[in-house]
């Protein structure tokens, strides 16, 4: 049996994983990447998981890696672990991180198990990938894609890994190698994470999210600070959301390495910024402290639909870690003009009698939903889901004087309802009140078109995770844009179908 110290010590593609007793908690995508590169060096496993997709069970039993579905906390003893790997999904309230934990069993997250293998691929320079790490509460998937996307056109093979939806353990064994990883960290994956040492990283911003997995505001403040300890060369911060300066200033980073600023104000000398029209860059060349190197105009972040205020802080903060690994000013420059954004991110997806439809869907927390919120004057905001325990009081006041209605989804309205009565009392609140998941999105499209005026826009920003009624967040985007491209497309903008339920 290894002690923890000896666990500890194992770091490197070729140290000794042979015969190690590892349990793997949960077979997502996770979960199945770590089994499959753990099998590969050697390492005893039983993945612990209280269900698991056919197919990928199947796999799993082809690699010879045994998978038990029953009494999870029961077998982690058993098998005798030496070493747990957790998928992010599971918090450390899950009764068998608990049990671990008494137990004094190591418990690492994937991308902890994938920095300590980082050696197994090198690039053309005979060095594993650099790694820039990005977190935030919101706008971390943009900005990673936007930094591969510059980091790619400076000639750099980048690759956007992590919580993006490619495991980083898949970005290491990736046999051509990569000169940069740009991995999106997750609150959950930073709790799990302990001796990553970034290049360059970034927290974007920060406000409540995923406080039932964290237990608590502090606890989430804590998980996404760690994205910062340790790093070799830039800390960027938000100028404009001075807890990500303070995460900054207390974190324990590598001697000689930098604090550079991004906001949307006129940059000082370690900033990246505006000055007027023009995005800057003050922190990245050796003549900062009398020039700024122009990186790209708002104008042509308009063009490539990336006007917005919150856009553009994320492309300032895409921009800085792409400077710090040496991208040119050019090359960022082109990398933006090609960039088209992903769907559900305050996506059009329809256009009738005056009125724009917009799918916000992956605004699963309040501050996603204030950034596109803000972007309209008069909205029909569709609301709701999983709330997560987070408060939607602010909010809901912050936004009334610019809402026209608001339809309610989800499982949690009756806080929502709370909110509506208390900060908008006398607007036209609907709540849809089907249980059946095909009915939710063509019901709010109905009592959407039937409050909205010309001018207004219909905007999904549930402020709330998609998981009671939907796949995912992807799943109720489509579903939203397929409703408004069959029910509403077409439509005279008076030839509104009647409510199917009064306003409360
Ligand atoms: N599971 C349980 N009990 C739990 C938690 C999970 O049984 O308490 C099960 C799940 O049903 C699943 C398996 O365990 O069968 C593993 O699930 P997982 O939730 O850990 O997810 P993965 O498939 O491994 O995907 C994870 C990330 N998911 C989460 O953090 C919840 C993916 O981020 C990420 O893309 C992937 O790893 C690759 O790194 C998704 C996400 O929603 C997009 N992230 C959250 C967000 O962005 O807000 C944090």
């Amino acid at each position: 049996m290894r002690t923890a110290e000896e666990v500890d010590r194992l770091t490197g593609w070729h140290a000794n994983w042979k015969g190690l007793r590892v349990a793997v908690l949960g077979l997502g995508l996770t979960g199945f990447s770590v089994a499959d590169t753990l099998a590969e060096l050697g390492a005893q496993l039983v993945v612990l998981a209280s269900s698991a997709d056919e197919k990928t069970a199947m796999v799993l039993d082809v690699i010879g890696v045994p998978l038990v579905l029953d009494d999870l906390v029961g077998e982690l003893e058993r098998f005798g672990a030496e070493l747990l790997v957790v998928s992010p999904g599971f918090s450390p309230r899950h009764p068998l991180v608990e049990r671990a934990i008494a137990l004094g069993i190591p418990i690492w997250g994937d991308v902890e198990l994938a920095w300590r293998l980082r050696d197994k691929v090198t690039n053309a320079s005979g060095r594993p990938a650099e790694w820039l790490a990005v977190t935030g509460t919101n706008g971390k998937t943009t900005t990673v894609q936007l930094t591969t996307a510059m980091l790619n056109a400076g000639g750099q093979r980048a690759i956007a890994c992590g919580n993006v939806g490619i495991p980083v353990l898949d970005a290491i064994r990736d046999p051509t190698g990569f000169d940069v990883l740009v991995v999106e960290l997750s609150s959950f994956q930073l709790h799990y994470l302990h001796s990553m040492s970034a290049w360059s990283s970034v927290c974007l911003n920060i406000s409540d999210d995923h406080l039932d997995w964290h237990g608590s505001a502090d606890a989430y403040a804590a998980a996404k600070s760690r994205v910062y300890t340790n790093t070799r060369f830039a800390c960027l911060y938000n100028l404009d959301d001075p807890a990500t300066r303070d995460m900054v200033e207390q974190a324990e980073v590598v001697e000689g390495a930098r604090a550079v600023g991004f906001g949307l104000t006129i940059p000082g000398p370690s900033d990246v910024g505006l000055v007027d029209e023009f995005l800057v860059d003050r922190a990245f060349h050796d003549e900062r402290h009398r020039a700024a190197i122009e990186l790209s105009t708002l104008h042509e972040l308009r063009e490539s639909g990336l006007g917005s205020r919150h856009m553009v802080a994320n492309v300032l903060a895409a921009a800085g870690l792409a400077r710090s690994v040496g991208v040119a000013p050019a090359d960022i420059r082109s990398a933006l003009r090609e960039f088209r954004l992903d769907h559900h991110r305050t996506e059009t997806v329809g256009e009738a009698g005056g009125i724009l439809w917009v799918n916000d869907s992956k605004a699963t927390n309040p501050h996603a939903a204030q950034a596109a919120l803000q972007s309209f004057e008069s909205v029909v905001w569709v609301v709701g889901g999983l709330l997560k325990g987070v408060d939607v009081g602010e909010l809901v006041k912050a936004n009334a004087p610019r809402l026209r209605g608001a339809v309610l989804i989800g499982v949690d309205r009756q806080p929502l309802l709370e909110a509506f009565a208390r900060h908008a009392p006398g607007l036209p609140v609907f709540e849809v009140t089907t249980a059946d998941t095909e009915e939710v999105m063509p019901t709010v499209v109905r009592l959407s078109a039937a409050v909205a005026r010309t001018g207004d826009t219909v905007l999904l920003a549930p402020a709330a995770a998609s998981m009671d009624q939907f796949t995912d967040y992807a799943d109720r985007g489509s579903r939203f844009a397929e409703a408004v491209r069959q029910i509403v497309e077409g439509w005279p903008h008076d030839d509104h179908l009647p409510p199917t339920v009064e306003p409360r």
